[in-house]
């Protein structure tokens, strides 16, 4: 049974979840301690990060490996387009919102999320530059037609669904506005679109029962 070792609050995981009820993959959820950087953790996650996956093969980290993983081992329903470049547009618009997008936002989360000080002048500037760059990489290939990635659902649309809300959300606490849609990203009407799907329902059930505990 493939094993998915994250939290439903951690919007990579949530990534990888929702990829994972979208394809009908039976999978177990186990909830870590991942600030808990254990030898067996470490040992499956060498970078101490969440999610990881254990497989029928081992383990696995980084939740677009895993996204690949997924792919290749259960190709239906098709989270990548058959054609070599449509498939490389999608995975390039998954790294953009999960690497650079989210990780210049992820900057802001201690002190939007977690009761961190405030950021300093200068480094709050010095970010809301950086986010307000890859918010305008993000924009030049972002289709929304309606999915992420244009007609159809893939796992860009798992990575837009996971991530945008939580860099609207860190943008809005810290500059006092959502840099998405002061941008001109329109991205709540799509996030309300891929909400109505049962997958993603499930995981953003999951993820409010889990931040009530
Ligand atoms: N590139 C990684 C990023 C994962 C990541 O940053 N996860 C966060 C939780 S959302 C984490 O594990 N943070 C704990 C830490 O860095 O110690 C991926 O795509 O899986």
């Amino acid at each position: 049974m493939f094993i998915l070792h994250g939290s439903p609050i951690s919007n990579y995981h949530n990534k990888v979840k929702l990829a994972l009820l979208e394809k009908g993959i039976p999978f177990e959820e186990r909830v870590i301690a991942f600030r808990d950087k254990t030898p067996e953790m470490l040992a499956a996650s060498p970078m101490g990060k969440i999610p990881f996956a254990t497989t029928e093969h081992g383990s696995l980290c980084e939740s677009l490996v895993i996204l690949e993983y997924l792919e290749a081992m259960h190709p239906t329903p098709a989270l990548l387009p058959a054609d070599p470049y449509a498939a490389a547009k999608v995975r390039e618009l998954a790294s953009v919102v999960g690497w650079h997008l989210e990780m210049a936002a992820r900057q802001l989360y201690p002190s939007a999320f977690f009761g961190a000080p405030a950021l300093s002048e200068s480094n709050s500037a010095r970010i809301r530059r950086e986010v307000e760059q890859k918010i305008a990489g993000f924009q030049r290939l972002a289709k929304f037609a309606p999915f992420v990635a244009g007609d159809t659902f893939t796992m860009a649309d798992c990575a837009a669904f996971a991530d945008l809300p939580v860099v609207g959300l860190a943008t809005k606490a810290i500059y006092g506005e959502d840099l998405l849609v002061a941008a001109g990203v329109d991205y709540k009407p799509y996030v309300k679109m891929i909400g109505e799907r049962p997958a993603a329902q499930k995981v953003v059930a999951d993820r409010k029962a889990a931040q009530v505990r």
